[in-house]
């Protein structure tokens, strides 16, 4: 059985539950409050208690990207990843240039001056992107997409960004959201909201 230590705001966790819903993998979920973070989580993900962590059988793995990818290659169908190893390595580069958005977001997050911009400046990186390509990880929807849309959601959603001047973005966000599993991350981040 599959167990994800999980929290509904963390958008790290939401990529793990985006691949599991995208997989229709059964599993189970143990909720981890991060304002009382207990001891058991920091014991199994040393030294900070960080979420999400898998556990499969006994086989207890931290970091999103390393989880998705653990999952694409326990459950390959339906795939996430390109099947031609240019492709592939095109979508992984793009989860490893993460903190492209990932900085700016954080800093909005913490309401440091200017940071707006800043995102907005990634925001416009991802949809020059998208202005080539339907998914960001390539042909098809797949990991590097699952790595950006917690954050691109709640950038919009929590943060306010709007997304009237990166269409290809706001496009692919709306093809997106058509899938059921984008859609359920779309209504927890809405249930945050209230
Ligand atoms: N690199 C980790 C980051 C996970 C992460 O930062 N999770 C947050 C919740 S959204 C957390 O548990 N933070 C606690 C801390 O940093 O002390 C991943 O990709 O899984």
């Amino acid at each position: 059985m599959i167990t994800l230590y999980d929290a509904p705001r963390c958008p790290f966790c939401a990529r793990v539950r985006i691949v599991l819903a995208e997989k229709a993998v059964p599993f189970e979920t143990v909720l981890v409050d991060l304002d009382d973070r207990p001891s058991w989580i920091v014991e199994l993900n040393p030294p900070a208690g960080r979420v999400p962590v898998l556990d499969d059988d006994g086989w207890v793995l931290p970091e999103s990207a390393v989880v998705c990818e653990y999952l694409e290659e326990r459950f390959p169908s339906p795939p996430l990843l390109p099947a031609d190893p240019g492709e592939r390595a095109a979508a992984r580069l793009l989860v490893f240039r993460f903190t492209d958005l990932e900085r700016p977001y954080y800093v909005l997050r913490r309401g440091e001056p200017g940071a707006a911009a800043a995102l907005a400046d990634a925001l416009e990186a991802l949809d020059s992107l998208l202005s080539a390509m339907p998914f960001l990880t390539g042909r098809a929807f797949g990991l590097a997409d699952v790595a950006y849309l917690p954050w691109v959601i709640r950038a919009r959603d929590l943060l306010g960004m709007d997304l009237a001047s990166t269409p290809s973005l706001a496009s692919w966000l709306q093809r997106a959201a058509e899938r059921p599993s984008v859609a359920a991350e779309i209504d927890v981040v809405a249930a945050l909201a209230r």
